[in-house]
């Protein structure tokens, strides 16, 4: 019997997959280079409840297992073990057949490799998978883009193996053409470093100014989780305080070192969001702390040079705090900074989408986000319905519901930025949405001065506000005529 679809990469991703495809009643044929991971993952099948998987441990018998037209997902990680996988495969693959990549793909790879297999016939799809372990064995968020006719093929099965949101549908969509699918997740990613950020900031202040105890963490957590905050990440965050250390004292999350890790997308996001010209400050400030979170052994020094020498503290002030209160404020700056980033993330899609002509729709990428990944959160469902009323929204900020939103929550904001500035705690997620929030909705800002300085020195020129036209003045000549 040939099976319905073929799976070669059985790590973490793509390990639960295809238990999660088989146990939708797809059976699968399972492939890795290193063939003791088939025969784990057979035995998980088994486990699990006797799931139609199906193993084996050369490339040739795996692809003439499944049923023709052939479809295979590789899950393989990044870069050239794609390529190996693809050249391995396709070998014995025919006009017709189709190769999904679920890897977390620079989208431009995606793009040269669906032109090459296109040459031999090979359809190609570029698939966003978000999630992670769970994710990817219950339901994962999917973001395919590439061939339609590819998505066709397999649209049956990714509508029942996607995250299943109540009154929204599966979280799966065809994303658009070429590399879109991995741009968008990657933009996902992206935002997924903004929210953990903005999350660590709120965790800072209440911690190191409102000296909240973990479990007094982990409550307002789980409030907030109740809310409008509600979201994986909140969550999880809720869960990690109450965490007790197993092999000693405390509580595991004080034990962890203070040094992020980072495989790429988010750094992908803020090269694309340079290179596109779209300001997505909160997504840099988040890459940005991660690399000063980096610096271990020289934050070690600096304190050092700072504390000993009697120059100043670590916790600048302690002045009373209302904790009711601030933990109010937090919630709402929270709030708000997230939005500002979310809007970030869906102007740098718009605007990759303008430039390739992908066409592709922003309220569907909210709808998809809201079950599965990890940036699923209940406000998604509101950042849909504002695409939805005005799908050409030039920013969420200034859709009325979020810019009421927003000028309600700003005044707990700026205190928090402010409490976190006089503290001397670094919120560089927070501070940098609130100048975002700032600069967009200021008609004036003080770039004028900018234009000038840039003329004076370089004859850049200028316009004008009251004049059409551009502009050079002799700055130097005349500043100094009139000494
Ligand atoms: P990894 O990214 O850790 O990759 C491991 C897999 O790649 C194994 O199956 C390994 O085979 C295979 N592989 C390597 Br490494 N080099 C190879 C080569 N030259 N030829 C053939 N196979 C090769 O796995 P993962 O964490 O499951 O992630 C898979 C993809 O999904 C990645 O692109 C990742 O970025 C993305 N992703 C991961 C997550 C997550 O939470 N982990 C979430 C979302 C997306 P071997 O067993 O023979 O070494």
């Amino acid at each position: 019997m040939a099976t319905r679809i073929g799976l070669a990469g059985l790590a973490v991703m793509g390990q639960n997959l295809a238990l999660n495809i088989a146990e939708k009643g797809f059976p699968i044929s399972v492939y890795n280079r290193t063939t003791s991971k088939v025969d784990e993952t057979v035995q998980r099948a088994k486990k699990e409840g006797n799931l139609p998987v199906y193993g084996f441990h050369d490339p040739e018998s795996f692809v003439n297992s499944i049923q023709k037209p052939r479809v295979i997902i590789m899950l393989v990680k990044a870069g050239a073990p794609v390529d190996q996988t693809i050249k391995t495969l396709s070998a014995y693959m025919e006009e017709g057949d189709c190769i999904i990549d679920g890897g977390n793909e620079w989208y431009e790879n995606t793009e040269r490799r669906e032109k090459a297999v296109a040459e031999r016939g090979l359809l190609y799809l570029g698939m966003g998978v978000s999630g992670g372990e769970e994710g990817a064995r219950n339901g994962p968020s999917l973001m395919p883009g590439g061939s339609y006719k590819a998505y066709e093929y397999i649209k049956d099965i990714l509508l029942k193996v996607a995250a299943q949101v109540p009154g929204s549908g599966p979280c799966v969509t065809y994303i658009g053409k070429g590399g879109s699918g991995n741009f968008v997740k990657m933009v996902h990613n992206g935002i997924e470093y903004g929210d953990m950020q903005l999350i660590a900031e709120a965790y800072d202040v209440l911690k190191s100014v409102g000296k909240l105890s973990n479990r007094e963490l982990h409550a307002v957590f789980s409030e907030w989780n109740k809310g409008e905050l509600l979201s994986f990440l909140i969550e999880i965050t809720a869960d990690i305080f109450k965490i007790e250390d197993d092999k000693g004292d405390g509580y595991l999350v004080d034990k962890v070192l203070d040094k992020t890790g980072m495989k790429g997308t988010g750094k992908w996001t803020v090269q694309q969001a340079a290179e596109l010209s779209v300001p997505a400050p909160t997504i840099e400030a988040s890459l940005d702390a991660r690399f000063i979170s980096g610096l271990k052994e020289e934050r070690v020094q600096a304190a050092k040079v700072f504390k000993e020498s009697g120059l100043c503290g670590d916790i600048l002030t302690d002045q009373e705090i209302d904790k009711k209160q601030l933990i109010e404020d937090v919630r709402r700056a929270l709030y708000a900074s997230k939005i500002c980033s979310y809007a970030q993330g869906m102007n740098l899609v718009r605007a990759k989408s303008m430039e390739k002509g992908w066409g592709l729709k922003l309220g569907e990428l909210a709808r998809i986000w809201k079950g599965g990944c990890i940036i699923r959160a209940i406000f998604l469902d509101r950042i849909k319905q504002a695409y939805d009323r005005n799908p050409d929204l030039p920013n969420l900020l200034v859709d009325p519901e979020f810019a009421k939103e927003m000028v309600e929550r700003q005044s707990a904001w700026r205190r928090v930025v402010s409490l976190a500035v006089d503290s001397g705690i670094s919120m560089p997620g927070m501070t940098a949405s609130l100048a975002y929030f700032d600069s967009y909705r200021r008609e004036r800002l003080p770039a004028n001065l900018v234009q000038a300085q840039r003329d004076y020195f370089g004859a850049h020129t200028y316009e004008r506000a009251d004049f059409d036209g551009s502009f050079h003045t002799e700055w130097f000549k005349i500043a100094k005529s009139k000494l």
